[in-house]
Parts: C-alpha cells; sequence; structure tokens
C-alpha cells in the first residue's frame, strides 16, 4: 500500500521529478504516481482525494505548472497534508505555479517547496512519516548526516586547497 500519493497535472511534468522519484526508492519510500489534472479531470482528482485517506496515503504530493489548481483541489477535498511541487512550465517560468501553490484561503492549507523542487517534497513528506514510522525516521537522520559530512569534507578541501586549485578541481 502506497504511503505517499504522487499526483502528476500532466505527463510533461514526469521529466521534472526522476531525480525524487529515485530518493523515494533510496528511502525505501512506498509510492504511487498517477496522472490527474483538476482542470481536465476534474472527476478524477475529486475521487482520488476522496479516497485517498481510506487507501491507507500518508502524504499527497501535487505536481504541475501553470494554473497549478492540482494541490488546491487535492487539499480541498481530504484533510491527509498535501504538499505542492510548482513545475516551471509555459510563459512565466513556474512563478504561476507558485501563487496558485503558494495562495491558498485560509483553512485549506497546502505546503509549498521550491519550482522543480521534487527533493524538497519527498524529504518533507518523508519527515511528516518518521513522525509514525522508525525506519523513514532512522533514514531521514541518515540523509542530514550524510549531507552535513559533504559540506564538511568541501570547506576542509577549500580550505587546503584555495579557491584556484578547488575551482580547477571541481569544476
Ligand atoms: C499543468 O499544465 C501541468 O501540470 C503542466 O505542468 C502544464 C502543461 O501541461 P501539458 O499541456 O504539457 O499537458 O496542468
Amino acid at each position: 500500500m502506497p504511503q505517499i500519493g504522487v499526483v502528476l497535472g500532466s505527463d510533461s511534468d514526469l521529466p521534472k521529478i526522476v531525480s525524487g522519484i529515485e530518493l523515494m526508492n533510496k528511502f525505501g519510500l512506498e509510492y504511487e504516481i498517477r496522472i490527474i489534472s483538476a482542470h481536465r479531470t476534474p472527476t478524477e482528482a475529486l475521487n482520488y482525494a476522496q479516497s485517498a485517506k481510506e487507501r491507507g496515503l500518508q502524504v499527497i504530493i501535487s505536481v504541475a505548472g501553470m494554473a497549478a489548481h492540482l494541490g488546491g483541489v487535492l487539499a480541498a477535498s481530504t484533510t491527509l497534508p498535501v504538499i505542492g511541487v510548482p513545475i516551471a512550465s509555459g510563459a512565466f517560468s513556474g512563478i504561476d505555479a507558485v501563487y496558485a501553490n503558494l495562495q491558498m484561503p485560509p483553512g485549506v492549507p497546502v505546503a509549498v517547496v521550491g519550482v522543480d523542487n521534487m527533493k524538497n517534497a519527498v524529504l518533507l513528506a518523508a519527515q511528516i512519516i518518521a513522525l509514525s514510522d522508525k525506519n523513514i525516521a532512522k533514514k531521514v537522520e541518515d540523509f542530514r548526516g550524510q549531507q552535513r559530512e559533504e559540506v564538511i569534507r568541501k570547506d576542509e578541501k577549500l580550505q587546503q586547497d584555495g579557491y584556484r586549485h578547488y575551482l580547477q578541481n571541481n569544476s
């Protein structure tokens, strides 16, 4: 049974979330990926949100660009946490999707991550699931530890090499 429901507004959004899918695989998160449009398939969007909780989903990640109402439409019909990933597509390069996700009316929240930032959506979903799942909590802690070590290693190298050599060796 999936823990995370990833809902794409279009198959054209799929290439933008591949690294996030790989992160879910790395963490051992159970997920499903669906293409459901708030505008083109509104009935399916409503049905998905209304049945999500009883199907056992814990978090929904909504991925959409342009007039990205998907997160809001899903959030309106479920009390599961909904995380919106605004996608850069169309004339406004994602700022339209940011506003569409961000400016929900008080009472129906959508948590919004950065443009195309599926990685942060997955990490936030993992942190929510980690509240009641020790195995995922350990994965989140390990991830943070590895990230920290990587930055410290880079800083040590920069101190040793100086910026010119660092740039030559790492570009
Ligand atoms: C949104 O419109 C989708 O999420 C996508 O980002 C954008 C363009 O969709 P397509 O015309 O490529 O299907 O609803």
